[in-house]
């Protein structure tokens, strides 16, 4: 095998472009890639202040290695979301880069300074953990962006990422759904530009250039992922792809060229009012992520059990938020 560039040894092959690269020739193309998705898309410029939304997986830390390699005014944001074991390495691996890279991480923990964690808060407020968490993500996203002056908010969705979004997309027609899927998406009424600059690079990629780059991420999957319907969607596409190298490019790609404009929703709602809580623009008096701090931070009645329902009510309200969000055995 070798490079298709350079003849050199090649170390990975990529079968819709039908080719080979050694390290150096790879390593350029991800830059390439993401350079020209950055172009084509018109994402931010070199004058733009990037935050870079970081889990500590392979394409967050692989966006923001590649953006610092292009030149771009970049710096890291990490949430730490409570999701035990899990959240703590994500955090550390994130440290871990920047420290290494002398570049600047700004953080946030969720249980310290919101008073809940993503599985004990999703319960108490009876929601899917990945519902709880995307909400408190987004709303981090941009507050951070937003205290903090930044221009753009950078995430590390991946063409694979994306193609499973399109395909649940289509396979249930969300039309409004498929109106908002663009890699870029523009500032509007308090809310900060938001860009997806890995869309021509898929993961495997992503975590070749990974261990290319000798950048240390962490393997393992949240804990809270299992079930998760993009997974499935994911693994029909890779089935397709295995059949019909570059299938996931086009319908991904061709989407956004041929299909995306007639979905698009006119003129969307700038008139947006503020949250009284926390500021936040939104439609109504308190925001979305106010409302589930609150239901995450408040006590939930425990249904006790049938033994110790002879002596006492059915019901009570306690305190004791270890029972309340279902840690007790
Ligand atoms: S971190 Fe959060 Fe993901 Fe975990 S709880 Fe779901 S959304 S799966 S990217
Ligand atoms: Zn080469
Ligand atoms: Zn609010």
């Amino acid at each position: 095998m070798k490079c298709t560039v350079c003849r050199e040894p090649a170390v990975i092959d990529i079968r819709r472009h039908n080719a080979y690269f050694c390290p150096d020739h790879f390593l350029r193309l991800c830059r390439d890639q993401t350079a020209k998705a950055i172009k084509d898309h018109q994402m931010f410029g070199p004058d733009d202040r990037v935050l870079v939304a970081v889990s500590g997986g392979k394409d967050s830390l692989a966006v923001w290695d590649i953006l610092l390699e292009l030149g771009y005014r970049a710096d890291g944001f990490v949430i730490g979301l409570g999701i035990g074991d899990y959240s703590a390495a994500s955090t550390q691996h994130a440290r871990d880069y920047a420290t290494g890279r002398g570049a600047t991480l700004l953080e946030v923990n969720l249980p310290d300074e919101y008073g809940y964690d993503i599985p004990s808060g999703s319960k108490a407020a009876r929601r899917t953990p990945c519902s709880a968490c995307g909400l408190t993500k987004r709303h981090l996203f941009d507050k951070a962006a937003v205290d903090g002056g930044y221009d753009v908010v950078v995430t590390g969705h991946n063409l694979d990422d994306e193609a499973a979004v399109l395909f649940g997309n289509v396979l249930h027609w969300h039309t409004e759904y498929l109106g908002r899927q663009s890699p870029v998406l523009p500032a509007r009424a308090g809310f900060p530009r938001k860009a997806k600059p890995l869309i021509r690079l898929g993961e495997r990629e992503m975590a070749a250039y990974c261990v290319l780059k000798g950048i240390d991420y962490i393997v393992e999957e949240c804990p809270m992922a299992a079930g998760n319907r993009h997974l499935q969607y994911k693994e029909s596409l890779n089935s397709v792809e295995a059949r019909s190298p570059g299938a996931k490019f086009d319908f991904y790609h061709r989407f956004l060229t041929a299909a995306a404009p007639a979905f698009r929703i006119a003129d969307e709602d700038d008139t947006l009012s503020r949250c009284e809580r926390c500021g936040a623009p939104c439609s109504a008096e308190v925001c979305a992520f106010c409302r589930l701090v609150e239901r995450a931070t408040t006590p939930q009645p425990v249904h006790l059990g049938p033994r110790r329902r002879r002596g006492a009510a059915n019901t009570a309200t306690t305190t004791d938020r270890s029972t309340a969000e279902g840690h007790a055995p």
